[in-house]
Formats: C-alpha cells, structure tokens, sequence
C-alpha cells in the first residue's frame, strides 16, 4: 500500500485541511482532535486510491456523531440538598448494529471525552466482529466519597431520562470509569421499572438478573490475550516477564489477574493518588485483597504498602519502574512522550492498552519509530464490549453460557482481531498495530454507510 511521492503529499495536504475543518467546527474538544487524528492520519492515505468513499465523504460523515443527547439529572444528598449534574449519551454511529459503549461517571466528564470515547467505540466494536454500532455516555457525578444511597438516586435520576433514548435494539449502555457493578445494578433496576418489560438494554449486569459470566474479566483478560498474540508474532510469551499496570479498578485487576496465572511478575498498580511498586511482585493473594479493597471498601492503593510493604510514590505514574511489559489500565492520557522514551530506554518490549487511548500521539509515534510490540485500545481493550455482545445474545435466546464457554469466545475473538491487525497493518517485518486496528475497524463500517446511500 506504499504511495508514490505525489499520492503522500496529496494525502498529507488533505489530512491538514481535514483536521483544520473537525478543529473549527468541535472547538474546545481536544481530546476527540486526538481520536479523530489518530484515525485519520491512517485512514486518509488508505482512501487516496478508493475513489467511492472520497466521493461519498465517508471521513467527514464517520467524524460527525449520528446524535449527542444532553440532559439535566437532578438529585438529592444525604444531607437533603438538591444536586445538578449534567448527563450525556452520544449516539455516535449504528451502521453496522445497534449503538453500544459504556458510562463514565468521573468529574472530569465533558463533551470532548465522551466523543473522543464513542468515536473509538465505532471502530472497536467493528473490530470484533459482532453487529454493534458506537456509543459513550455518561455524566459529571464523582462517585467517590457518596453513599450508596446517593449513587443509587443519582443513577435513578440519570435512568428516568436516559431510558426514552436506549433500548435491546437501539442503545445498549454499559460500565466505564466510576460505573462498575453498584450502579449498572441501579441503572437496569430503574430501566426495567420505567419501561416494564426484562430486557438485556444493559450489560455487565449481575449474575442473577442476566449477566454474563467473564464480562467482568473480560476487557482484562482481553488486553492479556492480544498481548499474547502480539508476544507470538516474536516466538516470545508472557511468563517470566516483569510487568507493569496502571489503575486498580475493574481493567487493571483482571490484567493484573491474568499476567500472574499465565507466570507474569505484576510489579505495580496504581490509582489518581499515585502508584504502588512492590518489588516481590504482586501475587494472587495481594491482587484479592486490592480488588476487595478497591470494589468493596472503596479505598485508596496507598493503603497496600501498610499491609504488604512496597513503595508507594504519591503523585507519580508507574512507567519509570523497568519493565519488559506494560500496561496501561487508567484513564487517557496517562502515557505521554517521556514516559514512552523512558520505557524504551528501560528495555520494554511491548504496551497493549487496557484504558482508551491512555498514550498520547507522541508516545505512539515514539512506540512505533522503535518498532515496540505496540496494541492500541480499540484492538486490545475490546474484550470487554465483545462480551457485553456474548451478553445481549444470551439475554435474547433467554440462557447463559458457561465461562469456559465465553472466555473461549473471548480468546477467539481477541485472535481474530490480532489476525485483522496484522492483515491490515504489515509493513515489512514490522506489525504496525495502530494502523491495523484503524482501518481493520474502518472498512466494514465505511462498506455499510455506502451501502445505505446518502444519510
Ligand atoms: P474503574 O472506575 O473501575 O477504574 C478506574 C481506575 O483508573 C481507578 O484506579 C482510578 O483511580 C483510575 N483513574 C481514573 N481516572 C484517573 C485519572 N484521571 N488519573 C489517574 N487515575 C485515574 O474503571 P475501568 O477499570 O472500567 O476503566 C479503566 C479504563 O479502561 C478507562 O479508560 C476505560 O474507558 C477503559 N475501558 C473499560 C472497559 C470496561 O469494560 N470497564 C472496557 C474497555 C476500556 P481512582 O480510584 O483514584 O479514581
Ligand atoms: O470502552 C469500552 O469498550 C467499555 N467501557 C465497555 C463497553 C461495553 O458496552 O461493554
């Protein structure tokens, strides 16, 4: 797919142009400038000889969310005060399935991070080969330090409006950051209550009312199995390897989880306060106790050196700590250019990222000019969604599925998407994944928007 000369001048005057126009017109987003660019600068060379999608300026229409629905959730504290958060869901593309994508309740939530989010969405969900469109949602609440009390009328709240816009075959809503068990049980509750009908509209539900075994393992894992793939492609595996995970919530805990059973040394974990290095590695019976910790207590990681020793740098990323393997599992942007150059140094050898897009474009291109083992989000975190898709199936036939069944169908998926990377991305002996995933994800849903015309 090389350009000539000519072709990648035409190709780099037109990214320019694209990028300047998506700028203008989503003022104020920096974070889906990111996603888009990213995107973008893969597949506006793939395009320059494909004249039916320029013609049908498919890039301008995949840019554009189908629809953003904005609205006022209003709720009372514990100590009776009346509470304004603001709630979102963007819609943001269903050509090839119904919208599907999680919630992030965090403070830091605004209209940039949920677009960067649904446009990714788009492209992940397509990668793994099950019929679902892309969406984000979520809301400015901060779920740490309420009652359960207060999430549960806050997510009853957020539900009496969100129900009117989703349901098992328009917009199938999910977990993500400071969304988790709790309040995808209070969410569907209040669903189900509005609309009185049982109906898998949500995933990650609980066991008893039909959720799907391995979904809460399932993006962890995922990102565990890709980097397997990826190891693969170099005769290497993961046992023996040091390793280093960011965050301690629901991604980071079931990385961290599958590192240890597959013979990795899992050498750090993190939160927003700072991180935790324990030099023995963290095993078996430290990760049960952090996941307790963290899903049940609602504590900080600091708390782990009191009991099992370690350092804990307050403030600080894990990613100066020498690794062959790491692993990205908080939030975006956690990865910058220095980080990326420090690892390198360190002797790493590959990132298969857990968050959604947690390496800036500079650290990428750092990954990729030193030909690092680099799994970008939408192809290695997308265990997570594929499962939520083994959960709407399972759901509409009315039966559940083993778990050795779905983390079969897990792994499989996971393979299937490392073989879509490396048929799209092959440059040589190198396997640029980022490439890959773009426009192994691009092109069934670019085939499908053609397909319908002008919409
Ligand atoms: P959780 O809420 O379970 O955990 C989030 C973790 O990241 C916590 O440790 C949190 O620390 C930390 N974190 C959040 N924001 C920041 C920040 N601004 N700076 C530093 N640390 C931060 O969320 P998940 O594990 O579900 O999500 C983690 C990432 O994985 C996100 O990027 C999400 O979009 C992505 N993802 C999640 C999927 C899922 O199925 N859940 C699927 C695919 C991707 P603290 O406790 O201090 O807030
Ligand atoms: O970013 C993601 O893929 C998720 N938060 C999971 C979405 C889902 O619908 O399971």
């Amino acid at each position: 797919m090389a350009l000539s000369k000519a072709q990648q001048a035409k190709a780099d005057a037109y990214l320019e142009k694209f990028m300047t126009g998506l700028k203008r017109r989503n003022a104020g987003q920096p974070e889906f400038h990111q996603a888009v660019h990213e995107v973008a600068r893969d597949v506006v060379p793939f395009l320059q000889d494909k004249q039916a999608y320029k013609d049908a300026h498919i890039l301008d229409r995949m840019t554009e969310p189908d629809r953003v629905i904005v609205f006022r959730v209003c709720w009372t504290d514990d100590d009776n005060n009346v509470r304004v958060n603001r709630g979102t869901r963007v819609q943001f593309n269903n050509s090839i399935g119904p919208y599907k994508g999680g919630l992030r309740f965090h403070k830091s939530v605004n209209i940039s991070i949920l677009k960067f989010l649904g446009f990714e969405q788009v492209f992940k969900n397509s990668l793994t080969t099950l019929p679902m469109g892309g969406a984000k949602g979520g809301a400015n609440f901060n779920p740490h330090g309420k009652s359960d009390g207060e999430v549960m009328r806050f997510c009853q709240a957020f539900m009496s409006e969100l129900f009117r816009h989703i349901g098992p075959n328009t917009d199938i809503p999910a977990g993500d950051i400071g969304v988790g068990a709790r309040e995808v049980s209070y969410l569907f509750g209040q669903y189900k209550r509005l609309e009185n009908e049982f109906t898998g509209t949500i995933t990650g539900k609980g066991l008893a009312f039909g959720g799907s075994l391995i979904r809460t393992e399932a993006t962890g894992y995922g990102c565990v199995y890709f980097a397997r793939e990826m190891l693969g492609t170099r005769g290497d595996e993961i046992k023996g390897k040091n390793c280093l995970v960011s965050g301690s919530g629901n991604v980071a805990q079931y990385t961290a989880e599958k590192l240890i059973q597959l013979g990795g040394k899992v050498l750090t974990l993190s939160d927003s306060g700072g991180f935790i290095y324990d030099p023995k590695g963290i095993d078996e019976e430290k990760l049960a106790w952090i996941v307790d910790l963290k899903t049940n207590k609602r504590g900080r990681v600091s708390e782990y050196v009191d009991k099992w020793g370690g350092e804990y740098h307050e403030g600080k990323r894990p990613w100066g700590v020498p690794c062959d393997l790491a692993f990205p599992c908080a939030t975006q942007n956690e990865l910058e250019e220095g980080d990326a150059k420090t690892l390198i140094s360190n002797g790493c050898q590959l990132v298969s990222e857990g968050a959604n897009m947690p390496s800036t474009i500079e650290a990428i291109n750092i990954f990729i000019d030193n030909k690092l083992l680099f799994g970008p989000a939408k192809a290695a975190n997308a265990g997570g969604v594929a499962v939520s898709g083994l959960e709407q199936t399972q759901n509409a036939m009315r039966l559940s599925w083993t778990r050795e069944e779905v983390d079969k169908q897990l792994l499989d998926i996971m393979k299937n998407i490392h073989r879509t990377c490396v048929t799209y991305g092959k440059d040589g002996d190198f396997i640029n994944y980022v490439r890959g995933a773009n426009l192994g994800g691009f092109v069934k849903v670019a085939d499908a928007m053609l397909a319908y015309g002008v919409l």
